[in-house]
């Protein structure tokens, strides 16, 4: 049974994370699959930087309706990308990432409002994620903990496995901590991309969406796509006509 928006954001608010069960068609998992195999020739590192610049694909995702009406339902309306990555763990390379947070390191003791103003990133998974292939490791509720996760991989006490199908997405808080295990599956390829979300005044990572189709877009793109893009310092009005623009950009897909 599908979640209200007001029970997805309970259940965010509570745990530090939502699965978000076939955010993406079939079709559109196998067009991300082909456009993340091609532009991931030649990297051996685990994250493919800027995808947005690597094919207009990606594109659609930066305000896909069922993950973007979360995250505005969780931030406000004042959106842009932190970053938008990928990864495609090929068989035998095993590539866990140790616990951590997405949002920065920050020495202790942490003070009170260290984690505000707040990171969202959202994984689509590409691949049906078992146990084998290396599922993403949250402790639910660590994200009000006011604390750094340990170093390493270790198990921690309440810590879930995210097991979820191609298609899906995963919403997770800026301070969960999480971790992703290695993908031993010795046949299969472990896919999947990182839209990550922060307000739009905070401009960390400006390295960021540097190519022509960014800068492009960024210019003279629908507002929204402007705006998650990095184009406003947060002090922005959001033009009147900007829901209708909105509405005609994902109905175009
Ligand atoms: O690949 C995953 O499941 C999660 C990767 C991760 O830890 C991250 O994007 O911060």
């Amino acid at each position: 049974m599908s979640l209200t928006l007001s029970e997805q954001v309970a259940q965010f608010e509570r745990d530090g994370y939502l699965v978000v069960k076939q955010a993406l068609s079939k079709e559109q998992v196998a067009l991300l699959v082909e456009r993340v195999i091609a532009i991931s020739e030649g990297f051996t590192t685990r994250e493919i930087p800027d995808i947005i610049d690597r094919d207009e694909a990606f594109v659609p995702l930066l305000v896909h309706p069922p993950v973007f009406n979360v995250m505005r339902a969780l931030m406000g309306p004042k959106l842009q990308m932190e970053s938008v990555n990928a990864t495609r763990i090929k068989p035998g390379k095993g590539m866990p990432v140790g616990w951590h947070m997405d949002s920065h390191v920050y020495p202790e003791p942490l003070p009170p409002y260290w984690y505000f103003p707040v990171s969202i990133n959202c994984a689509y998974y590409l691949d049906d994620i078992t146990q084998e292939k290396g599922p993403l490791v949250v402790v639910p509720g660590s994200h009000k903990s006011g604390a750094n996760p340990p170093e390493g991989l270790d198990h921690i006490e309440g810590q879930v496995e995210v097991l979820v199908d191609a298609g899906d997405a995963v919403i997770f808080h800026g301070a969960l901590w999480h971790a992703a295990l290695p993908n031993l599956h010795p046949t299969e390829e472990r896919r999947a991309l990182y839209y990550n979300h922060l307000q739009s005044f905070c401009k960390y990572r400006v390295d960021n969406f540097k190519g022509d189709r960014s800068q492009q877009l960024r210019e003279s793109g629908p507002f929204y796509i402007q705006q998650m893009l990095g184009k406003f310092d947060g002090w922005h009005e959001i033009p009147a006509d900007a829901e209708e623009q909105l509405a005609s950009l994902q109905g175009s897909k």
